[in-house]
């Protein structure tokens, strides 16, 4: 049988990878050809991602899999969401872009609703949640600092698309990561003119929206003799990494809610359309493009990202931790010591993490935690929590009954976690596919390549090769007496 080879690029906020994706018939084997790191650029004041960096390692991706000799159907990129590189009338990549965790946008939104537009009137257009570093807010901010990049951009591509630019020198705007701009009309699925009006941005700063599937173009004459390889076609595929990673859910049916586990925790459930209601307005959900039609209705949680900043800081001090010896920590630990809000804005991009979360703790009444491992033990234990808070509320929403949570991405493999989380719904937890953005661009490519149809059907071939881990939820009383306890902190 003839096997198809893909090249994924899946790009994180703190690293990225190569992935070569092998799909014989139904079989699917993934390798890890390159990792990177990947992280902010803080100059000036200002922190950006270093694109031309990004670059550099997608090249070296490219040629460590020339190496092994194989005949690539296709490449596809995801990232992750809002961010984007402005390009002037010439092709060239105007600066840096900026990093969404960039403090410039602090408190812009509440202006944005003051001066330009009311929240539940954006909202109402958008049906995506509010959060400071959306597109819209960032470039509003940047449009009213004149910004260079904006005044001279001819186009403005997000971050898979520029990327995808820079193999090609082709534009286009993908669907599911531009639904990530807050710009973007639900219903019709296209930019929403009238927004873009009143921001004083011009469509025309865009290019054409294509759909998740689509060919960008073919790798440039130019990389192709620079690496010695044979030009292949980029696919746009799900841009956006938590549309890559949600179109990677091993599930049979509708009836379950996925939480995609990374450096964010995006909870939710997959609707056949858009739902923006007065519950949805509420509890701020948002209304993110996926595959084939789908939508996500969605949740931001903060995840991983507090306990990957606290071994940062804990790096600086010299203490190393690999991630089986950070939950052996966290298993030893006193539980539930006390509990933080995961998306208490203290907790956004602080200098030091461990001193944010003792702060956090003197501000809401509590003794902070004394060892390593209780902070670790904390981190998780309130994160189970909030995604208890976070999925009584799509147990509100869905039509659909919730039988189980899908756990996704590679915070998927915290055993731990994945068995507080279950404790903390009471429902069971599948635990895999931990490379499901990748396993979500390279079905992508399947797809474009005509190898399946459907987005069920990429759920098939994926659930024949992936052998997620199963929990059951335990110690109920326990979790629901904490539960009340994390609510009234929370509440403070
Ligand atoms: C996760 C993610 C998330 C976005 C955030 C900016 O990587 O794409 O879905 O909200 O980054």
């Amino acid at each position: 049988m003839d096997s198809k080879y893909f090249i994924a690029f899946d790009l994180g906020a703190t690293s990225g990878r190569t992935i070569l994706g092998t799909l014989t018939g139904d079989k699917l084997t993934l390798e890890e050809v390159t990792r990177f790191p990947n992280q902010m650029l803080q100059l000036n004041g200002h922190f950006y991602w270093n694109i031309f960096s990004l670059y550099e390692n997608l090249k070296k991706g490219l040629a460590a899999v020339a190496q092994k000799k194989v005949s690539v159907t296709s490449i596809g990129i995801d990232t992750w969401g809002v961010d984007f590189a402005f390009v002037n009338e010439e092709g060239a990549l105007i600066g840096l872009p900026y990093a969404y965790r960039d403090p410039q946008t602090i408190g812009k939104k509440e202006e944005f609703f003051e001066k330009v537009m009311p929240a539940d009137e954006l909202y109402g257009k958008t049906g995506i949640q509010h959060m400071d570093f959306n597109s819209i807010f960032q470039l509003y901010t940047l449009k009213q600092r004149k910004d260079f990049g904006l005044t001279h951009a001819s186009r403005l591509l997000f971050m898979p698309d520029a990327l995808s630019y820079l193999l090609t020198g082709k534009m286009v705007t993908e669907y599911t990561i531009a639904s990530t701009s807050q710009l973007l009309n639900p219903e019709t699925r296209k930019l929403d003119e009238k927004l873009l009006e009143v921001l004083g941005v011009s469509k025309f700063l865009f290019a054409d929206m294509v759909e998740p599937g689509a060919k960008v173009g073919m790798l440039t004459e130019d990389l192709c003799e620079e690496l010695q390889i044979e030009s292949v076609p980029v696919i746009a595929v799900a841009g956006h990494d938590t549309a890559s990673a949600v179109a990677a859910v091993p599930a049979a049916n509708k009836n379950f809610a996925y939480l995609s586990s990374g450096t964010w925790s995006l909870m939710g459930i997959e609707t056949d359309g858009p739902v923006v209601n007065e519950k949805t307005t509420h509890y701020n959900i948002t209304n993110e493009g996926g595959v084939d039609g789908t939508i996500r209705l969605l949740k931001n949680i903060t995840g991983m990202w507090i306990v990957e900043q606290c071994l940062k800081k804990w790096h600086k001090e010299g203490t190393d931790y690999t991630y089986p010896q950070m939950v052996e920590l966290a298993q030893a630990a006193r539980p539930f010591a006390c509990f933080i809000n995961p998306d208490d804005s203290g907790f956004t991009n602080p200098q030091d993490m461990p001193k944010a979360i003792c702060e956090y703790c003197a501000r809401t009444g509590q003794n902070a935690p004394q060892t390593h491992g209780e902070f670790i033990r904390v981190i998780f234990e309130s994160l189970a929590l909030k995604y208890r808070e976070v999925l009584d509320v799509f147990r509100e929403l869905s039509v659909n009954p919730i039988e189980k949570l899908h756990i996704i991405g590679g915070g998927s493999r915290n055993k731990l976690l994945n068995q507080f989380t279950s404790n903390a719904i009471g429902l069971p937890v599948v635990a895999g596919p931990s490379e499901a953005s990748s396993i979500g661009n390279i079905m992508l490519q399947a797809k474009a390549a005509g190898v399946v149809s459907t987005l069920q059907e990429m759920r098939n071939v994926i659930s024949v090769n992936v052998e997620p881990d199963y929990f059951s939820p335990a110690d109920a009383e326990v979790w629901n007496e904490a539960y009340q306890k994390y609510i009234s902190i929370i509440k403070k």
